[in-house]
């Protein structure tokens, strides 16, 4: 800062996360900082994402994903984009199919698959400016299989490995890779709470007796590595869970 500009110095590469207010994003926005990227914390809580961005020497850009004009100034804020983190998301209840409450299902749907798109779409012109591009969609395993009282939060991440494979193929032969990193159980402050509508002790009730569920900071530093990888490689998924998670109904719990 201040001094002779050398034109030998790389410009730092620019990641933008989405959903950077807290959790996966947060922890994802500083691995790629401390990887040397210029971070952009996209979210929609400006308090939250301008003290992460100060602490990681990024930028902050209010956002929700859910609305075309926060996306598209976003992306307009963003000429050239290097990684892609497609972070924001979430669950609301655990629904049974035949007595599910369709306004959830429907804001699902809207947050981790139209919003994930909207945001790519948006992004894609910035990404391919890059010359080398990673898009890094957090999934979850839920994405990969069904359990009782999750049908809208797993068809919806189903949809974002569907779309994520989709992207893949229609990409093929652009330097964009396309990549998912699909979570299991992981421990963090709101995911929980928020499915279970602030009541904390049924949030607290998920983890109860499990030794060490994944904490944010191991599914960002797996983010981190899938968009640190050489360009010629693609990760195309990666599925992290903690070792006491063997499957959905396979928790070990002491
Ligand atoms: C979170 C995993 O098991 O709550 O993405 O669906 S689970």
């Amino acid at each position: 800062m201040g001094g002779m500009s050398d034109q030998s110095t790389p410009q730092p590469r620019t990641a933008v996360v989405t959903g950077a207010s807290s959790g996966i994003g947060a922890a994802t926005a500083r691995a790629l900082a401390e990887q040397g990227f210029r971070v952009v914390c996209a979210a929609r809580r400006t308090d939250r994402i301008e003290a992460l961005a100060d602490e990681v020497g990024g930028e902050a850009i209010t956002c929700d994903i859910t609305d075309a004009a926060s996306v598209e100034a976003l992306a307009a804020a963003v000429p050239v984009c290097h990684v892609l983190v497609n972070n924001a998301g979430g669950a609301v209840g655990v629904d049974r199919v035949d007595e599910a409450d369709l306004d959830t299902w429907r804001w699902m749907y809207d947050v981790n698959v139209l919003g994930l798109v909207r945001v790519t779409q948006a992004l894609l012109p910035a990404l391919r400016a890059s010359g080398d591009a990673v898009v890094v969609n957090v999934g979850s395993t839920a994405g990969r299989w069904a359990y009782e009282g999750g049908g809208g939060y797993t068809a919806a991440k189903h949809g974002v490995k569907v779309v994520t494979e989709t992207l893949r193929l229609e990409l093929n032969g652009e330097p964009i890779r396309v990549c998912e990193v699909a979570p299991g159980m992981v421990r963090t402050d709101e995911f929980s709470l928020k499915r279970f509508g602030g009541d904390q002790a049924r949030a607290d009730a998920v983890y109860a007796g499990v030794d060490q569920p994944l904490l944010a900071e191991d599914v960002a530093d797996a983010i981190a590595w899938v968009a640190t990888r050489p360009s010629h490689v693609d990760i195309d998924e990666l599925v992290i869970k903690p070792r006491a998670q063997a499957a959905a109904h396979k928790v070990h719990r002491s």
